[in-house]
């Protein structure tokens, strides 16, 4: 017999998400010591086990390319396959949708559950994966009458395409040329409509699954998740559109804070129509089934670095200083050396402006032609964006609940009317490549989260199924970023980076054995500005230590924290409890007086004077050289300037930097005459310490 074991399956899968879901399962599947459980205590499983997945026989899933992960690992399937599912289509012609055509990816969440389920699946059809990209709520519907029945468990998401936000990320993202204001009309309109467009097709939707669900049968309905990360505004400088091969470097700020947030608010309006659609179904007496609302985009905008237009990414992609991104998206570090960064910057203040650039004498021949039949492309597109977006119900209904009602089959679903249907433009799903319509969905990292806060719903629901405490009901992770509670201490971030893994090491080498509940602390740059503490509390009586997820830890209370209007990067530290208690990691700078509000760049004062064989010098300083006592940032710099020759070297952290007009130390010292000129008025030595002190008064 097959013993699978989904909560060790789950944690695995949790480890590689960061550890949200782990909530559920640190009970039981780390009691005491981590290591030992997974690998050789499989746990006992009885049928009231909300976590014994064995039950479920026959399941789905269906919904649009979310749920059938566009992008996600590798296309499932061929042009010609054996799954086929003919679907009724609105205008009544059936239409093979198959893994290729419905762009099915073998990473999609759907796939990420059907491996933890396993065995107890039944071979023939159990799992049945009607999931296409491109589909809106009405076919999602047909999806969901086209399933075979007695279903243990469905999964889906629908609505994102009812809003046409494919098509509006579309126009207004990678094609943003003229139009400015058809993209903003239409956004406001799909946030106008978002309620009563959504809520009523997903209700739907839930009520024709009703007679496919067998009795305690279990739906969980996944949201969607915000794309944008709004902390800083290094999109605007990213070129996200098509077009930025064309000359001159020119571009168009797409991706301002303020669209962003935008595009944002819509999905938080999606999910929360999502969300009153599942809690209405879930009173109704038109369903029998249990439904749940699975909503991963808590993990998404609050926990990790998963979103686009993080300030830790370039618009690289992938990109290693991103590791948790969570979307696909387009490469958007593209610039090339066409333009100096002056010129480079002032097209980007404009709109892109293509008369101005066919009026430019710059523009070679060939470029003048690239130009022009850019321009008409976007001509014709934005007659058409503009036409069919006034004939759209996205548009023009004063009230699409009516009109809904009134030009549907009741028991159908609004079709939406998306602006740019059928017309020229980029739309995502059906007839777009795959390498286009993948962007802006979730990457193999975002249908592991998915796929994790759908089967913590799913063990919620069937707790309730079998009257048992939800294993989901447990404290969950706790982070607190110290800024967040007004602390004004702080470092810097790059010192604290440097050293983060090699404490998390030293706790794994050194930490005491056979002891429950034991601390290991560290501090670094031990009376220094820079001075700070790592501690790791284990509790619950825990002994093992687990290097991965301390360095893991320590690495995101360092850099998920003060990331906006930080030029210098510093960190005021925070606390992050994990598994329940279980594990409790901090850092903690230790200075109480640094200048605050923390300096955005580096200051000092410099002075040097003539004295008979030797200058005499006095340098104070701030925001560097805060660690090493001049060591290895000045001294260093200062050989090289002029050689050797320092004498005198004498340097002190001010105990209090207020007292000094906010210098943190002061270094005295004896030079060779006459180097003023050379290394100090000019700012070398400090800058190459990475510092500044505007020059050096002085007559050395
Ligand atoms: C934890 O489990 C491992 C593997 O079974 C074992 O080697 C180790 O001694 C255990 N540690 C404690 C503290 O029980
Ligand atoms: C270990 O810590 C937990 C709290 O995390 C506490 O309840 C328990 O009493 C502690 N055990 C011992 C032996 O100190
Ligand atoms: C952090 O380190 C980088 C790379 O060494 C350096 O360029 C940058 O200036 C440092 N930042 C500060 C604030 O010292
Ligand atoms: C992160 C975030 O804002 N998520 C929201 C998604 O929508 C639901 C339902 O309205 C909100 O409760 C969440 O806060």
């Amino acid at each position: 017999m097959m013993i699978f074991e989904p909560l060790v399956g789950l944690l695995a899968l949790v480890n590689v998400v960061n550890g949200y879901v782990p909530r559920l399962h640190a009970k039981h599947a780390h009691p005491i010591n981590r290591s030992s459980s997974s690998a050789s205590s499989p746990l006992v499983k009885r049928d009231s086990d909300p976590s014994n997945m064995e039950w479920i026989k026959r399941w789905a899933a269906i919904g649009d390319s979310y749920t059938a992960g566009i992008g996600a690992g590798r296309p499932m399937g061929h042009q010609i396959t054996a799954d086929e599912v003919a679907i009724r289509v609105p205008d009544g012609l059936e239409e093979i949708r198959d893994n290729y055509k419905c762009s099915r990816y073998d990473m999609a969440y759907p796939k990420v559950i059907e491996a933890q389920f396993g065995a107890h699946v039944q071979k023939d059809g159990g799992f049945q994966y009607l999931a296409c990209s491109g589909d809106r709520s009405e076919q999602i519907y047909q999806q969901a009458q086209a399933l075979k029945g007695e279903l243990d468990f469905v999964t889906f998401t629908a609505g994102g395409n009812d809003l046409c936000l494919a098509q509006i990320i579309a126009d207004c993202i990678m094609l943003p040329y003229f139009k400015n204001s058809a993209c903003e009309t239409v956004i406001a309109k799909a946030q106008e409509n978002v309620k009563s467009i959504i809520k009523d097709n997903v209700k739907q939707i839930l009520e024709a699954l009703d007679e496919k669900m067998n009795d305690d049968g279990i739906v969980v309905v996944n949201g969607y998740a915000q794309f944008f990360d709004t902390t800083s505004d290094n999109c605007d400088k990213q070129s996200w559109d098509v077009f930025w091969f064309l000359p001159l470097g020119a571009s168009y700020q797409a991706l301002t804070i303020s669209r962003r947030h935008t595009f944002n608010q819509l999905v938080i309006d999606i999910n929360s129509s999502i969300r009153d659609a599942v809690n209405e179904a879930a009173e109704s007496d038109k369903i029998s089934y249990k439904v749940g609302y699975a909503e991963w985009d808590r993990w998404v905008s609050n926990e990790v670095d998963a979103r686009m237009c993080s300030p830790s990414s370039n618009g690289d992609y992938p990109d290693s200083n991103q590791p948790d991104m969570h979307f696909i998206k387009p490469d958007t570090h593209p610039w090339f050396n066409w333009a100096s960064d002056v010129e480079r910057d002032e097209l980007r203040k404009r709109d892109m402006d293509l008369e101005h650039m066919l009026s430019s004498a710059r523009l070679s021949t060939s470029e003048r032609r690239q130009v022009k039949r850019l321009k008409a492309i976007m001509e014709a597109r934005d007659r058409n964006l503009e036409r069919t977006l006034y004939d759209s119900i996205l548009y023009k209904s004063p009230n699409p609940n009516a009109a809904v009602r009134h030009k549907l089959n009741p028991r159908d679903p609004s079709p939406p009317g998306c602006p740019g249907d059928g017309g020229v433009d980029m739309t995502f799903g059906m007839g777009m490549p795959d390498h286009v319509g993948q962007n802006f969905h979730p990457n193999e990292a975002g249908h592991l989260t998915i796929a994790s806060f759908a089967l913590a719903e799913l063990m919620d629901l069937r707790s309730i199924v079998l009257g048992v405490d939800s294993p989901a009901c447990t404290v969950k992770d706790e982070f607190t970023c110290f800024s967040s509670t007004g602390s004004k201490y702080y470092v810097s971030g790059n010192k604290t980076n440097e050293n983060y893994e090699e404490f998390c090491q030293e706790v794994a080498d050194k930490h005491p054995s056979n002891t429950i509940n034991w601390s290991y602390p560290k501090t670094y740059f031990e009376g220094t500005p820079e001075e700070h503490e790592y501690i790791v509390t284990l509790g619950n009586g825990v002994s093992a230590f687990d290097k991965d997820q301390c360095v893991e830890s320590m690495k995101k209370l360092i850099n998920s924290c003060d990331t906006s209007d930080n030029p210098m990067n510093w960190k005021c530290g925070g606390r992050y409890i994990r598994d329940e208690g279980d594990y409790k990691y901090e850092l903690h700078p230790r200075r109480n007086n640094r200048p605050w509000p923390w300096p955005r760049a580096p200051y000092g004062r410099c002075e040097g004077w003539y004295k008979f064989v030797l200058g005499q010098y006095t340098v104070e300083g701030a925001g560097f050289s805060t660690w090493d006592y001049g060591q290895k940032t000045m001294l260093p710099n200062m050989n090289s300037c002029y050689g050797l020759g320092t004498t005198a070297w004498k340097f002190d952290y001010h105990d209090n930097p207020a007292d000094h007009n906010g210098y943190e130390w002061k270094a005295t010292f004896n030079t060779p005459i006459w180097v003023r000129a050379r290394c100090w008025n000019n700012n070398k030595v400090v800058e190459a310490a990475n510092g500044w002190t505007d020059g050096c008064k002085g007559n050395d």
